[in-house]
Protein backbone atom coordinates (compact mmCIF):
# COMPACT_ATOMS: atom_id res chain seq x y z
CA UNK A 1 0.00 0.00 0.00
CA UNK A 2 1.58 3.83 -1.15
CA UNK A 3 1.96 5.89 1.02
CA UNK A 4 -1.39 8.00 0.17
CA UNK A 5 -3.25 5.07 -0.13
CA UNK A 6 -2.71 4.23 3.92
CA UNK A 7 -3.00 7.90 4.84
CA UNK A 8 -6.35 8.12 2.82
CA UNK A 9 -7.41 4.75 4.62
CA UNK A 10 -6.80 6.15 8.54
CA UNK A 11 -8.70 9.65 6.98
CA UNK A 12 -11.57 7.07 6.09
CA UNK A 13 -11.06 5.03 9.69
CA UNK A 14 -10.81 8.25 11.63
CA UNK A 15 -7.80 7.10 12.88
CA UNK A 16 -5.41 9.42 11.46
CA UNK A 17 -3.85 12.11 14.37
CA UNK A 18 -4.80 15.49 13.48
CA UNK A 19 -2.82 18.39 14.73
CA UNK A 20 -4.06 22.33 14.48
CA UNK A 21 -1.26 25.24 14.37
CA UNK A 22 -3.16 28.01 15.92
CA UNK A 23 -6.17 27.97 17.71
CA UNK A 24 -7.97 31.26 17.33
CA UNK A 25 -11.12 31.99 15.92
CA UNK A 26 -10.38 29.84 12.91
CA UNK A 27 -8.28 26.88 14.28
CA UNK A 28 -10.36 25.80 17.34
CA UNK A 29 -13.64 25.88 15.10
CA UNK A 30 -11.83 23.72 12.81
CA UNK A 31 -10.50 21.33 15.48
CA UNK A 32 -14.16 20.76 17.11
CA UNK A 33 -15.24 19.93 13.96
CA UNK A 34 -12.48 17.25 13.24
CA UNK A 35 -13.04 16.12 17.00
CA UNK A 36 -16.81 15.65 16.78
CA UNK A 37 -16.08 13.75 13.12
CA UNK A 38 -14.38 11.09 15.11
CA UNK A 39 -10.65 11.88 14.69
CA UNK A 40 -8.37 12.71 17.66
CA UNK A 41 -7.38 16.25 17.32
CA UNK A 42 -4.50 18.34 19.32
CA UNK A 43 -4.28 21.85 19.15
CA UNK A 44 -0.68 23.52 19.21
CA UNK A 45 -0.30 26.86 19.98
CA UNK A 46 2.50 28.82 21.63
CA UNK A 47 -0.19 30.72 23.60
CA UNK A 48 -0.61 28.92 26.89
CA UNK A 49 -3.60 31.06 27.82
CA UNK A 50 -5.77 29.67 25.34
CA UNK A 51 -4.00 26.15 25.79
CA UNK A 52 -4.62 26.70 29.29
CA UNK A 53 -8.63 27.49 29.06
CA UNK A 54 -8.64 24.52 26.53
CA UNK A 55 -7.15 21.86 29.04
CA UNK A 56 -9.22 23.38 32.10
CA UNK A 57 -12.62 22.32 29.45
CA UNK A 58 -13.07 26.21 28.83
CA UNK A 59 -13.72 27.98 25.53
CA UNK A 60 -12.65 31.49 24.71
CA UNK A 61 -13.93 31.82 21.31
CA UNK A 62 -17.84 32.79 21.69
CA UNK A 63 -18.90 30.57 18.58
CA UNK A 64 -17.47 27.94 20.52
CA UNK A 65 -19.25 26.60 23.39
CA UNK A 66 -17.40 25.42 26.81
CA UNK A 67 -19.95 22.74 26.61
CA UNK A 68 -18.34 21.49 23.46
CA UNK A 69 -14.93 21.79 24.41
CA UNK A 70 -15.71 19.85 27.80
CA UNK A 71 -17.49 17.49 26.04
CA UNK A 72 -14.17 16.59 23.98
CA UNK A 73 -12.05 17.00 26.00
CA UNK A 74 -13.54 14.44 28.73
CA UNK A 75 -14.01 12.43 25.16
CA UNK A 76 -10.02 12.36 24.69
CA UNK A 77 -10.81 13.96 21.14
CA UNK A 78 -9.67 17.48 21.83
CA UNK A 79 -5.91 17.92 23.35
CA UNK A 80 -3.86 21.32 23.89
CA UNK A 81 0.00 21.78 24.22
CA UNK A 82 2.36 24.72 23.60
CA UNK A 83 5.03 21.72 22.59
CA UNK A 84 5.52 22.07 19.13
CA UNK A 85 7.26 17.92 19.40
CA UNK A 86 3.66 16.29 19.31
CA UNK A 87 3.79 17.03 15.40
CA UNK A 88 6.61 13.99 15.22
CA UNK A 89 3.39 11.98 15.74
CA UNK A 90 0.46 13.47 13.48
CA UNK A 91 -0.91 12.36 10.43
CA UNK A 92 -2.31 15.48 9.70
CA UNK A 93 -1.71 19.01 10.30
CA UNK A 94 -3.55 22.44 9.55
CA UNK A 95 -1.85 25.73 9.97
CA UNK A 96 -4.60 28.15 10.84
CA UNK A 97 -1.94 31.37 11.66
CA UNK A 98 -2.26 35.16 11.32
CA UNK A 99 -1.74 37.04 8.46
CA UNK A 100 -1.66 40.62 9.16
CA UNK A 101 -0.10 43.13 7.27
CA UNK A 102 3.11 45.22 8.55
CA UNK A 103 3.51 48.79 8.82
CA UNK A 104 4.40 49.30 5.40
CA UNK A 105 1.35 47.44 4.36
CA UNK A 106 2.90 44.79 3.07
CA UNK A 107 2.34 41.08 4.21
CA UNK A 108 3.33 40.23 7.61
CA UNK A 109 3.90 36.36 6.63
CA UNK A 110 5.76 36.38 10.26
CA UNK A 111 3.35 34.07 11.70
CA UNK A 112 3.58 31.37 8.51
CA UNK A 113 7.42 31.36 8.64
CA UNK A 114 7.11 30.46 12.37
CA UNK A 115 4.85 28.25 12.14
CA UNK A 116 6.26 26.48 9.21
CA UNK A 117 9.68 26.39 10.71
CA UNK A 118 8.58 24.81 13.70
CA UNK A 119 7.05 22.18 11.76
CA UNK A 120 9.55 21.75 9.58
CA UNK A 121 11.56 20.10 12.83
CA UNK A 122 9.38 17.37 13.11
CA UNK A 123 8.39 17.11 9.59
CA UNK A 124 8.37 12.93 8.78
CA UNK A 125 6.94 10.68 5.66
CA UNK A 126 3.07 9.90 5.65
CA UNK A 127 1.82 13.34 6.59
CA UNK A 128 -0.54 16.14 5.09
CA UNK A 129 -0.30 19.64 5.58
CA UNK A 130 -3.23 22.22 4.62
CA UNK A 131 -2.61 25.72 5.12
CA UNK A 132 -5.81 28.13 5.84
CA UNK A 133 -4.29 31.44 6.59
CA UNK A 134 -5.34 33.57 3.86
CA UNK A 135 -2.65 34.65 1.88
CA UNK A 136 -0.39 35.78 -1.41
CA UNK A 137 -0.89 33.05 -4.64
CA UNK A 138 2.17 31.19 -4.14
CA UNK A 139 2.55 31.32 -0.79
CA UNK A 140 1.91 27.25 -0.27
CA UNK A 141 4.22 26.65 -3.32
CA UNK A 142 7.24 28.77 -2.73
CA UNK A 143 7.15 28.47 0.96
CA UNK A 144 5.84 25.48 2.78
CA UNK A 145 7.06 23.39 -0.01
CA UNK A 146 10.93 23.59 0.11
CA UNK A 147 10.68 24.25 3.77
CA UNK A 148 8.82 21.25 4.49
CA UNK A 149 9.57 18.93 1.67
CA UNK A 150 12.53 19.62 -0.65
CA UNK A 151 14.92 20.51 2.27
CA UNK A 152 13.69 17.64 4.35
CA UNK A 153 14.47 15.26 1.59
CA UNK A 154 10.76 14.30 0.93
CA UNK A 155 9.14 14.34 -1.95
CA UNK A 156 5.44 16.53 -2.16
CA UNK A 157 2.43 13.96 -3.40
CA UNK A 158 4.70 10.96 -2.48
CA UNK A 159 6.21 10.77 0.80
CA UNK A 160 3.92 13.84 1.83
CA UNK A 161 0.99 15.90 1.11
CA UNK A 162 0.52 19.68 0.80
CA UNK A 163 -2.73 21.69 -0.06
CA UNK A 164 -4.49 25.30 0.53
CA UNK A 165 -8.04 25.87 2.04
CA UNK A 166 -8.63 28.95 2.63
CA UNK A 167 -10.51 29.52 5.63
CA UNK A 168 -14.15 31.46 5.62
CA UNK A 169 -15.11 31.72 9.39
CA UNK A 170 -17.58 35.09 10.05
CA UNK A 171 -17.30 34.91 13.72
CA UNK A 172 -20.65 35.36 15.25
CA UNK A 173 -22.31 33.86 12.39
CA UNK A 174 -24.64 31.18 13.25
CA UNK A 175 -26.12 30.30 9.78
CA UNK A 176 -23.06 29.29 7.77
CA UNK A 177 -20.12 27.82 10.41
CA UNK A 178 -17.33 25.63 9.54
CA UNK A 179 -19.60 22.69 9.68
CA UNK A 180 -21.56 23.54 6.58
CA UNK A 181 -19.62 26.44 4.78
CA UNK A 182 -18.51 25.04 1.15
CA UNK A 183 -14.87 24.32 1.51
CA UNK A 184 -12.20 25.09 -1.28
CA UNK A 185 -9.68 22.55 -1.60
CA UNK A 186 -6.35 23.24 -3.59
CA UNK A 187 -3.48 20.94 -3.76
CA UNK A 188 -0.22 21.18 -4.89
CA UNK A 189 -0.29 18.11 -7.16
CA UNK A 190 -3.42 15.56 -7.92
CA UNK A 191 -2.09 13.39 -5.70
CA UNK A 192 -1.66 15.76 -2.52
CA UNK A 193 -5.43 16.75 -3.29
CA UNK A 194 -6.69 13.82 -3.00
CA UNK A 195 -5.31 13.08 0.32
CA UNK A 196 -6.52 16.95 1.49
CA UNK A 197 -9.93 15.66 0.33
CA UNK A 198 -10.01 12.87 2.09
CA UNK A 199 -9.08 14.60 5.52
CA UNK A 200 -11.69 17.68 4.88
CA UNK A 201 -14.43 15.70 3.45
CA UNK A 202 -14.22 13.35 6.40
CA UNK A 203 -15.68 16.01 8.44
CA UNK A 204 -17.07 18.93 6.18
CA UNK A 205 -20.00 19.09 4.40
CA UNK A 206 -19.00 20.30 1.53
CA UNK A 207 -15.62 19.90 -0.38
CA UNK A 208 -14.86 22.17 -3.42
CA UNK A 209 -11.80 20.80 -5.26
CA UNK A 210 -9.80 23.43 -7.49
CA UNK A 211 -6.55 22.24 -9.42
CA UNK A 212 -3.98 23.96 -7.52
CA UNK A 213 -3.55 25.42 -4.35
CA UNK A 214 -2.63 29.00 -5.95
CA UNK A 215 -6.17 28.72 -7.20
CA UNK A 216 -7.54 27.97 -3.68
CA UNK A 217 -5.60 30.89 -2.49
CA UNK A 218 -6.81 33.34 -5.14
CA UNK A 219 -10.46 31.98 -4.49
CA UNK A 220 -10.50 33.73 -1.18
CA UNK A 221 -8.74 36.74 -2.39
CA UNK A 222 -11.25 37.34 -4.81
CA UNK A 223 -14.19 36.60 -2.59
CA UNK A 224 -12.68 39.43 0.20
CA UNK A 225 -11.91 41.29 -2.76
CA UNK A 226 -15.23 41.75 -3.90
CA UNK A 227 -16.00 42.87 -0.59
CA UNK A 228 -13.34 45.50 -0.42
CA UNK A 229 -14.28 46.86 -4.08
CA UNK A 230 -17.73 47.08 -3.75
CA UNK A 231 -17.75 48.75 -0.39
CA UNK A 232 -15.34 51.01 -2.08
CA UNK A 233 -17.56 52.23 -4.78
CA UNK A 234 -20.77 52.64 -2.09
CA UNK A 235 -18.57 54.79 -0.17
CA UNK A 236 -17.26 57.20 -3.44
CA UNK A 237 -21.50 56.71 -4.64
CA UNK A 238 -21.99 58.20 -1.19
CA UNK A 239 -19.54 61.59 -1.87
CA UNK A 240 -20.69 61.79 -5.71
CA UNK A 241 -24.81 61.90 -3.62
CA UNK A 242 -23.24 64.87 -1.33
CA UNK A 243 -22.05 66.86 -4.32
CA UNK A 244 -25.15 66.00 -6.15
CA UNK A 245 -27.67 66.98 -2.93
CA UNK A 246 -29.21 62.76 -3.35
CA UNK A 247 -29.70 60.95 -0.64
CA UNK A 248 -27.47 57.94 -0.87
CA UNK A 249 -28.77 56.07 1.40
CA UNK A 250 -32.38 55.94 -1.13
CA UNK A 251 -30.08 55.53 -3.96
CA UNK A 252 -28.72 52.22 -2.52
CA UNK A 253 -32.27 50.98 -1.38
CA UNK A 254 -33.90 51.44 -4.63
CA UNK A 255 -31.19 49.70 -6.25
CA UNK A 256 -31.40 46.90 -4.20
CA UNK A 257 -34.98 46.47 -5.20
CA UNK A 258 -33.48 44.49 -8.02
CA UNK A 259 -34.15 41.02 -7.39
CA UNK A 260 -31.13 39.89 -9.39
CA UNK A 261 -28.00 41.34 -10.99
CA UNK A 262 -27.29 43.50 -8.22
CA UNK A 263 -25.84 43.08 -4.45
CA UNK A 264 -26.30 45.69 -1.94
CA UNK A 265 -23.40 47.42 0.45
CA UNK A 266 -23.44 50.29 2.60
CA UNK A 267 -21.26 53.28 2.83
CA UNK A 268 -19.70 53.98 6.09
CA UNK A 269 -16.65 55.67 7.59
CA UNK A 270 -13.65 53.34 6.64
CA UNK A 271 -13.70 49.55 6.38
CA UNK A 272 -12.55 47.81 9.57
CA UNK A 273 -11.50 43.60 10.57
CA UNK A 274 -8.96 41.77 10.07
CA UNK A 275 -9.70 40.18 6.36
CA UNK A 276 -11.64 43.01 4.04
CA UNK A 277 -9.26 45.79 4.47
CA UNK A 278 -6.31 43.29 4.38
CA UNK A 279 -6.76 40.76 2.37
CA UNK A 280 -6.87 42.39 -1.04
CA UNK A 281 -3.42 43.86 -0.32
CA UNK A 282 -2.02 40.63 -0.21
CA UNK A 283 -2.93 40.20 -3.94
CA UNK A 284 -1.66 43.55 -4.92
CA UNK A 285 1.18 43.60 -3.33
CA UNK A 286 2.28 40.04 -4.98
CA UNK A 287 1.02 41.45 -8.49
CA UNK A 288 3.81 43.97 -7.94
CA UNK A 289 6.38 41.16 -8.56
CA UNK A 290 4.65 40.72 -11.74
CA UNK A 291 5.10 44.67 -12.48
CA UNK A 292 1.26 44.38 -12.42
CA UNK A 293 -0.46 47.68 -10.65
CA UNK A 294 -3.92 46.23 -9.37
CA UNK A 295 -5.60 49.27 -9.91
CA UNK A 296 -9.03 48.57 -8.55
CA UNK A 297 -7.67 47.17 -5.62
CA UNK A 298 -5.64 50.22 -5.13
CA UNK A 299 -8.11 52.57 -5.79
CA UNK A 300 -11.02 51.26 -3.82
CA UNK A 301 -8.44 50.98 -0.90
CA UNK A 302 -7.64 54.55 -1.59
CA UNK A 303 -11.19 55.40 -1.30
CA UNK A 304 -12.13 53.44 1.67
CA UNK A 305 -8.93 54.82 3.78
CA UNK A 306 -10.21 57.99 2.67
CA UNK A 307 -13.80 57.82 4.62
CA UNK A 308 -12.92 58.78 8.16
CA UNK A 309 -10.77 61.84 6.93
CA UNK A 310 -14.10 62.63 4.58
CA UNK A 311 -16.52 61.95 7.84
CA UNK A 312 -14.62 64.24 9.76
CA UNK A 313 -14.85 66.69 7.02
CA UNK A 314 -18.97 66.27 6.91
CA UNK A 315 -18.82 67.04 10.45
CA UNK A 316 -16.69 69.81 10.51
CA UNK A 317 -19.41 71.61 7.74
CA UNK A 318 -22.30 70.13 9.78
CA UNK A 319 -21.16 72.16 12.86
CA UNK A 320 -20.07 74.89 11.15
CA UNK A 321 -23.31 75.35 9.39
CA UNK A 322 -25.07 75.56 13.37
CA UNK A 323 -22.62 78.15 14.11
CA UNK A 324 -20.23 75.97 15.95
CA UNK A 325 -16.85 74.74 16.15
CA UNK A 326 -15.24 71.61 15.76
CA UNK A 327 -12.70 72.85 18.52
CA UNK A 328 -13.45 71.78 22.34
CA UNK A 329 -17.23 70.97 20.86
CA UNK A 330 -17.84 67.72 23.33
CA UNK A 331 -18.13 65.53 20.95
CA UNK A 332 -19.41 61.72 21.96
CA UNK A 333 -18.69 58.71 19.28
CA UNK A 334 -21.14 55.92 18.96
CA UNK A 335 -19.89 52.28 18.06
CA UNK A 336 -16.35 51.95 18.07
CA UNK A 337 -16.35 47.89 17.49
CA UNK A 338 -15.70 47.49 13.58
CA UNK A 339 -19.26 45.95 12.68
CA UNK A 340 -22.12 45.61 14.20
CA UNK A 341 -22.55 44.01 17.27
CA UNK A 342 -19.60 42.19 17.59
CA UNK A 343 -16.33 42.85 20.10
CA UNK A 344 -13.75 43.14 17.86
CA UNK A 345 -12.08 46.79 17.88
CA UNK A 346 -9.20 45.57 15.15
CA UNK A 347 -8.45 48.01 11.56
CA UNK A 348 -12.27 49.80 13.16
CA UNK A 349 -12.65 52.97 11.46
CA UNK A 350 -13.28 54.68 14.92
CA UNK A 351 -10.02 55.03 15.75
CA UNK A 352 -8.92 56.55 12.76
CA UNK A 353 -12.11 59.05 13.44
CA UNK A 354 -11.71 59.39 17.08
CA UNK A 355 -7.51 60.43 16.14
CA UNK A 356 -8.94 62.86 13.73
CA UNK A 357 -11.46 64.76 16.09
CA UNK A 358 -9.12 64.69 18.61
CA UNK A 359 -6.64 66.30 16.03
CA UNK A 360 -9.00 69.26 15.56
CA UNK A 361 -8.95 69.54 19.26
CA UNK A 362 -12.28 67.99 19.93
CA UNK A 363 -13.41 67.07 23.45
CA UNK A 364 -14.03 63.11 22.59
CA UNK A 365 -14.99 60.19 24.43
CA UNK A 366 -16.88 57.38 23.20
CA UNK A 367 -19.75 54.38 23.97
CA UNK A 368 -19.36 50.64 22.68
CA UNK A 369 -21.25 48.08 25.04
CA UNK A 370 -19.07 45.57 23.95
CA UNK A 371 -15.89 47.53 23.78
CA UNK A 372 -14.84 48.69 27.29
CA UNK A 373 -12.19 50.29 26.71
CA UNK A 374 -9.55 50.83 24.07
CA UNK A 375 -6.59 52.56 22.76
CA UNK A 376 -5.86 55.16 20.57
CA UNK A 377 -3.73 55.23 17.56
CA UNK A 378 -2.00 58.06 19.60
CA UNK A 379 -1.81 55.83 22.45
CA UNK A 380 -4.04 57.08 24.67
CA UNK A 381 -6.22 54.85 27.03
CA UNK A 382 -10.20 55.83 26.98
CA UNK A 383 -12.90 53.73 28.71
CA UNK A 384 -16.72 53.77 27.34
CA UNK A 385 -18.80 55.77 29.48
CA UNK A 386 -20.77 54.80 31.73
CA UNK A 387 -23.91 56.37 30.99
CA UNK A 388 -24.62 56.50 27.80
CA UNK A 389 -28.09 59.12 27.76
CA UNK A 390 -26.22 61.20 30.12
CA UNK A 391 -23.28 60.81 27.65
CA UNK A 392 -25.76 62.11 24.72
CA UNK A 393 -27.34 65.32 26.58
CA UNK A 394 -23.93 66.27 27.42
CA UNK A 395 -22.61 66.33 23.95
CA UNK A 396 -22.53 68.96 21.48
CA UNK A 397 -22.22 66.76 18.78
CA UNK A 398 -22.93 62.80 18.49
CA UNK A 399 -21.49 60.81 16.02
CA UNK A 400 -22.25 57.51 15.53
CA UNK A 401 -19.78 55.62 13.55
CA UNK A 402 -20.75 51.79 14.41
CA UNK A 403 -24.58 50.86 14.70
CA UNK A 404 -25.03 48.22 16.96
CA UNK A 405 -28.33 46.98 17.07
CA UNK A 406 -28.60 47.70 20.71
CA UNK A 407 -28.89 51.60 21.12
CA UNK A 408 -32.32 52.94 21.43
CA UNK A 409 -31.86 55.36 18.70
CA UNK A 410 -35.63 57.48 18.60
CA UNK A 411 -33.94 58.04 22.02
CA UNK A 412 -30.95 59.29 21.15
CA UNK A 413 -32.53 61.25 18.59
CA UNK A 414 -34.57 62.92 20.92
CA UNK A 415 -32.14 63.96 23.51
CA UNK A 416 -28.97 64.80 21.48
CA UNK A 417 -28.53 68.11 19.82
CA UNK A 418 -26.73 67.45 16.77
CA UNK A 419 -26.06 63.90 14.82
CA UNK A 420 -23.81 62.66 12.47
CA UNK A 421 -24.76 59.70 11.49
CA UNK A 422 -22.26 57.86 9.26
CA UNK A 423 -24.06 54.38 8.91
CA UNK A 424 -28.04 55.53 8.60
CA UNK A 425 -28.49 54.17 11.82
CA UNK A 426 -31.51 56.43 12.70
CA UNK A 427 -33.02 55.09 9.58
CA UNK A 428 -36.40 57.42 8.54
CA UNK A 429 -36.04 59.32 12.08
CA UNK A 430 -32.90 61.13 10.92
CA UNK A 431 -33.82 61.95 7.19
CA UNK A 432 -34.63 65.69 7.06
CA UNK A 433 -34.38 66.14 10.46
CA UNK A 434 -32.37 69.61 11.51
CA UNK A 435 -31.00 67.85 14.33
CA UNK A 436 -29.08 64.99 11.44
CA UNK A 437 -26.41 65.32 9.22
CA UNK A 438 -25.23 61.54 7.92
CA UNK A 439 -22.84 60.41 4.94
N1 LIG B 1 -18.70 47.34 5.57
C1 LIG B 1 -19.22 48.47 4.99
N2 LIG B 1 -20.24 48.33 4.10
C2 LIG B 1 -20.75 47.11 3.78
C3 LIG B 1 -20.20 45.96 4.38
C4 LIG B 1 -19.18 46.10 5.28
O1 LIG B 1 -18.79 49.60 5.27
O2 LIG B 1 -21.68 47.05 2.97
C5 LIG B 1 -17.59 47.48 6.49
C6 LIG B 1 -17.91 46.97 7.88
O3 LIG B 1 -18.45 48.00 8.67
C7 LIG B 1 -16.54 46.54 8.38
C8 LIG B 1 -15.81 46.11 7.11
O4 LIG B 1 -16.52 46.68 6.03
O5 LIG B 1 -15.86 47.63 8.95
C9 LIG B 1 -15.77 44.59 6.94
O6 LIG B 1 -17.09 44.16 7.10
P1 LIG B 1 -17.56 42.66 6.64
O7 LIG B 1 -19.05 42.66 6.71
O8 LIG B 1 -16.93 42.28 5.40
O9 LIG B 1 -17.11 41.76 7.86
P2 LIG B 1 -15.78 40.96 8.10
O10 LIG B 1 -14.57 41.79 8.01
O11 LIG B 1 -16.02 40.22 9.37
O12 LIG B 1 -15.73 39.98 6.87
C10 LIG B 1 -16.00 38.62 7.07
C11 LIG B 1 -15.40 37.92 5.89
N3 LIG B 1 -15.35 36.51 6.18
C12 LIG B 1 -14.20 35.85 5.94
O13 LIG B 1 -13.20 36.39 5.49
C13 LIG B 1 -14.21 34.41 6.23
C14 LIG B 1 -16.21 38.15 4.65
O14 LIG B 1 -15.77 37.27 3.61
C15 LIG B 1 -17.66 37.89 4.89
O15 LIG B 1 -18.41 38.09 3.69
C16 LIG B 1 -18.13 38.85 5.96
O16 LIG B 1 -17.42 38.48 7.16
C17 LIG B 1 -19.62 38.76 6.20
O17 LIG B 1 -20.35 38.52 5.21
O18 LIG B 1 -20.03 39.00 7.34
Amino acid sequence: MTIKDSLIKKMKERTARIAILGMGYVGLPLAVVFADAGFDVTGVDPDSRKIEALNRKTSYIPDVSTETVARLVEAGRLKATTDFSVLKEMDAVSICVPTPLRQTGDPDMSFIMSATEELAKYMHKGVVVVLESTTYPGTTRELLLPKLGEEKGLRVGNDWFLAFSPERVDPGRQDFTTLNTPKVVGGVTEACAEVAEAWYGGAIQHIHLVSSAEAAELAKLLENTFRMINIGLVNELAIMCERLGVDVWEVIDAAATKPFGFMKFTPGPGLGGHCIPIDPLYLSWKMKAFQYNARFIELASEINTNMPRYVVTRILEGLNKRGKALKGAKTLVLGVAYKPDIDDIRESPALDVIGLLQGKGADVSYHDPYIPSLRTHAGLEMRSIPDLMAGVRAADLVVIITNHRTYDYKAILDDARFIFDSRNALGKIGKNNPKVERL
